[in-house]
């Protein structure tokens, strides 16, 4: 199932690569998060250099941020995102970090995401972002049907060892549109909920063509520097860690949010952040 030229009859406007937005003091209203990456500059805005206490205000101002609640993934609050191998994580991981959308495991993962660097390490290891709506827009208009992809279902195994299991394709739960929730990796795709591998060729080839529209289609990177604080829409965005050399002084905070108030209100965290410092 070779992949075909640009879709016909698409039913979802041409979207542009994700666009990032720069920023350190600038409120983002939760229509520009869905549509855009939102990086913060230099955040948080502390006189101490103690990153600890930074990842302590910044999760402070998150948590009683009135928009969003912070979502506990299994590792708490906040993860720390470093590379190689942990002996406990039994997930399949590597040291690349493929295409994903984040807390798959949830039967709601969070809305938002948002990474806050520590330390870059030598700074050559960005994260990547694409647009899964381009994605299954492309998947869409090279024949496979929506109806289709929306009983196709993807497993995971989580670091615990347990599986999960869940829709590859999906509505926006705020925006109602399809969007891709997936993993790159080498999980099969299946059409039954108890994943067993249905070693189904058609769905081996699904597979493959969906991570050739991922690798194709125009991405975003995000260069790391101490400080930089990235929030995006775990729905619309997957991202990656590309594959280079490992990095173990490379280490980010990874924060989940849910989003509680469903009117576009804004995301306020630098003003949060100011207040924190006080
Ligand atoms: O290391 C990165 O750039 C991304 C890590 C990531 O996506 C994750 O931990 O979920
Ligand atoms: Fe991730």
């Amino acid at each position: 199932m070779a992949p075909t030229g640009p879709p016909r009859g698409a039913f979802w406007d041409e979207l542009p690569p994700p666009k990032l937005i720069v920023q350190s003091d600038h409120v983002a209203s939760a229509k520009e998060l869905h549509s855009a990456i939102l990086a913060f500059n230099q955040m948080p805005t502390l006189t101490s250099l103690r990153l600890d206490l930074e990842v302590a205000a910044l999760t402070n101002a998150l948590k009683s941020d009135p928009c969003y609640d912070l979502v506990q993934s299994s590792e708490g609050h906040v993860s720390f995102v470093r590379q190689g191998s942990e002996p406990s994580d039994r997930s399949a991981r590597t040291e690349t970090f493929d295409f994903h959308t984040d807390g798959l495991y949830l039967v709601d993962p969070p809305d938002c995401c948002g990474l806050f660097c520590l330390d870059e390490g030598r700074g050559d290891i960005p994260t990547v972002f694409v647009d899964s709506r381009t994605v299954l827009r492309r998947l869409v208009g090279s024949g496979v049907s929506l109806e289709f992809l929306l009983n196709v279902k993807q497993g995971y195994t989580d670091r615990r060892g347990q599986r999960h299991v869940y829709n590859i394709v999906r509505r926006h739960p705020r925006f109602s549109f399809p969007v891709l929730q997936y993993f790159s990796g080498r999980d099969a795709l299946t059409k039954n909920s108890h994943f067993s591998s249905d070693n189904d060729e058609e769905l081996t080839q699904l597979k493959e063509r969906i991570d050739f529209y991922i690798a194709d289609t125009a991405s975003t990177r995000i260069g790391w520097s101490k400080k930089l604080f990235v929030v995006w829409d775990n729905y619309t965005y997957l991202h990656a860690r590309p594959s280079v050399s490992p990095d173990p002084c490379r280490i980010l905070a990874r924060y989940w949010l849910k989003k509680i108030d469903r009117q576009p209100t804004p995301l306020a965290i630098p003003t949060m952040m100011e207040a924190a410092s006080r």
